[in-house]
């Protein structure tokens, strides 16, 4: 089995999951909430009523257009919010990896997103004014063994959770796009704009997709993991709560090394993401989640 062939790679079992799904967690026995609050509050000067939950009110309009990138999105690097964040971080993922009973390669500096109401901007809007942000994350060059892991730092429901299509539907639909463009590869792991263009112009089924999605509602201690073929997407938060909540993305150890191999043998280079390759100690942590925690 080759880890970039995409007839093989969309019939392929995924390495854990069938449709997305939500696991708890002891919350009470990490403080990534009060640690994300604390920060901010340092941060930013917030007072001491401060909430997650009420970023937008907390902040003037100027400094929420200035920091919104990424459809609309306030974020912040994880390492940017400092070591106490980081650490929490990696006990979270030491805690999944035994919860999941395998080891793995995990983002080494993930986003926290404030998605706060607010008006996006154009770019994924269609003609009868709905935004549609849904993509795979291997449209933009993610490894198709990854497991997406998506952990709020609030209750999140609605308008401001994330949108999350069933699996038969987004494999459907992927298998459609990557027909409709003879993609090989090389091609596909960047074609996310392309993928816009084919669903403005395909509206049976970009109805396919609508009637198929849902929000997420989740409650802080819950984390959602999917398949990264899963199709997925941001909302226009119309609600009156800012969403707050990081995605990262990890790699089962074993599959991970498949893929470098598979790289070494046919001297293809990693997938990169902004700049970083698709590598331990670079887009992922040096460590694993087991040797990171226990470090
Ligand atoms: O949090 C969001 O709204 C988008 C997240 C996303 O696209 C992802 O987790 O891959
Ligand atoms: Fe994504």
């Amino acid at each position: 089995m080759s880890h970039f062939d995409l007839k093989q790679l969309l019939e392929a079992d995924h390495p854990v999951f069938g449709e997305a799904s939500a696991i708890n967690y002891p919350a009470s026995s990490f403080a990534l909430q009060e640690v994300l609050r604390s920060t901010l509050m340092e941060r930013y000067g917030f007072p001491a009523d401060f909430r997650l939950d009420k970023m937008h009110k907390y902040v003037e309009a100027s400094k929420i257009a200035e920091n919104s990138e990424d459809s609309g999105h306030w974020t912040h690097p994880i390492q940017e919010l400092g070591a106490p964040m980081v650490a929490e971080y990696h006990r979270f993922v030491g805690w999944l990896s035994d919860h999941l009973g395998f080891d793995f390669v995990f983002e080494n500096n993930p986003l926290v997103r404030f998605h706060i109401p607010n008006r996006f901007d154009d770019r994924f809007r269609l003609s009868d004014g709905e935004i549609f942000s849904h993509h795979s994350d291997t449209m933009l060059g993610d490894y198709f063994q990854q497991v997406n892991c998506w952990l709020p730092f609030c209750d999140v429901k609605e308008t401001g959770a994330l949108s999350v299509c069933s699996k038969e539907t987004s494999l459907t639909t992927l298998g459609q796009f990557i027909d409709q463009h003879e993609f090989a590869y090389a091609d596909y792991k960047s074609s996310r704009p392309l993928f816009f263009e084919y669903m403005r112009e395909h509206p049976e089924r970009l109805a396919a997709i609508r009637a198929d999605t849902m929000p997420v509602n989740m409650r802080y201690g819950q984390c959602l993991l999917f398949d990264p073929r899963t199709l997925h997407g941001t909302a226009e938060n119309i609600s009156d709560s800012t969403r707050v909540s990081m995605d990262f993305r990890i790699i089962p150890l074993a599959a991970y090394d498949a893929i470098m191999a598979e790289l070494d043998a046919t001297g293809t280079a990693p997938n990169s993401y902004d700049g970083d390759s698709l590598i331990r100690g670079e887009f992922y942590c040096a460590d694993t989640a087991r040797t990171a925690v226990r470090a």
